[in-house]
């Protein structure tokens, strides 16, 4: 495309060709998001499930000072390097990271679905999307996650927000920004780890093909930003909430005895969960992560199915 972005091949063909691609965020296949070797075996299996559902898995990463749509998930050592990456870069931060030629940054949702509707692809899978946080009112710490998905036309699909989010906070502010959020075969939005929020979502949708129906009334409205797919966690890997919410208090202690702000708090809260989990909260995580890579999968292709979007 030119200098600052960079399509892998079978990305740039399928986007040329109309074709499915799902984009995927790189900070949660980072150290980052979960500790080694359960970051790899995530993106292998969110890639070999974005094939079965007939799309081109494209990662997206900063490499080398280039914003990359389809890192090479081949043998070669572009891969290994995205999966050591420590940097994470939100979207903000890709003007300083693209012009300093930052050597490897692992990118947010936010970086993420910047990167995507650069490129073209309008599907986006991640594991939960950030969010407000607890205690918002007094730190001012709300993603610029949710701003993003309201900017940039793509479809983002989500087990919900991180649990340790304050989620009713969080919708509210998808509303005021204007960010449609759908279920996925459910009428009640998701807490990653467990099935229910206890919060409603604004509609829910059965196939690929309703939000692509979705997509075209939004682009014929003017609507110039995205639309948030809620999946719930599959049943069977759904962990007990009770367990949960203590794991989520340890590490929120944590953050808050180490005195950590802005992008610090959710790679330590993650490993907090983790570790109160005995280990527990990591298959759930690359269960959620692989099925929302699955109905990404939906979405592209009925969404390349419909065809160019028309204003
Ligand atoms: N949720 C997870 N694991 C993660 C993240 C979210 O379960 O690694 C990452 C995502 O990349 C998300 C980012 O975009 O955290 C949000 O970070 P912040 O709260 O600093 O905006
Ligand atoms: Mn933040």
């Amino acid at each position: 495309m030119d200098e600052m972005i960079r399509l892998g091949d079978e990305v740039a063909a399928a986007v040329v060709d109309g074709d499915p691609v799902v984009a995927l965020e790189s900070t949660i296949f980072s150290g980052l998001g979960l500790p080694s070797p359960a970051n790899a075996e995530c993106l292998r299996r969110c890639q070999a499930a974005i094939r079965a559902g007939g799309a081109v898995p494209a990662l997206t990463a900063v490499v080398d000072g280039v914003g990359v749509v389809g890192v090479d998930l081949g043998e070669g050592p572009e891969l290994d390097r995205v999966l050591a990456g420590s940097d994470k870069v939100a979207a903000r931060d890709l003007p300083h990271a693209l012009a300093s030629r930052l050597g490897i940054g692992v990118t947010t949702v936010s970086a993420s679905v910047t990167l995507a509707a650069a490129a073209g692809v309008p599907v986006f899978a991640t594991g939960g999307i950030g969010g407000v946080h607890r205690g918002a009112e007094l730190t001012g710490d709300i993603s610029h996650d949710l701003t993003a998905l309201a900017r940039h036309p793509v479809v983002t699909v989500s087990a919900g927000a991180k649990a340790f989010l304050d989620l009713g906070r969080t919708l509210e502010h998808l509303e005021t920004l204007g960010v449609p959020v759908v279920g996925w075969k459910t009428t009640r939005f998701p807490a990653f780890y467990v099935r229910d929020s206890g919060f409603p979502v604004s509609a829910t949708v059965e196939s690929g093909t309703d939000v692509a129906a979705m997509l075209a009334v939004a682009r014929r409205l003017g609507h110039p930003g995205g639309v948030l797919v809620a999946n719930p966690i599959p049943t069977a890997a759904e962990l007990d909430p009770n367990r949960i919410q203590e794991a989520l208090a340890a590490g929120l202690a944590e953050v808050q005895a180490r005195g950590l702000r802005g992008p610090a708090v959710t790679p330590v809260v993650l490993a907090a969960i983790a570790e109160a989990t005995d280990g527990g909260s990591i298959p759930a995580n690359l269960a959620l992560a692989e099925s929302n890579a699955a109905v990404a999968a939906d979405i592209a292709v009925a969404v390349a199915e419909a065809g160019p979007v028309r204003a």
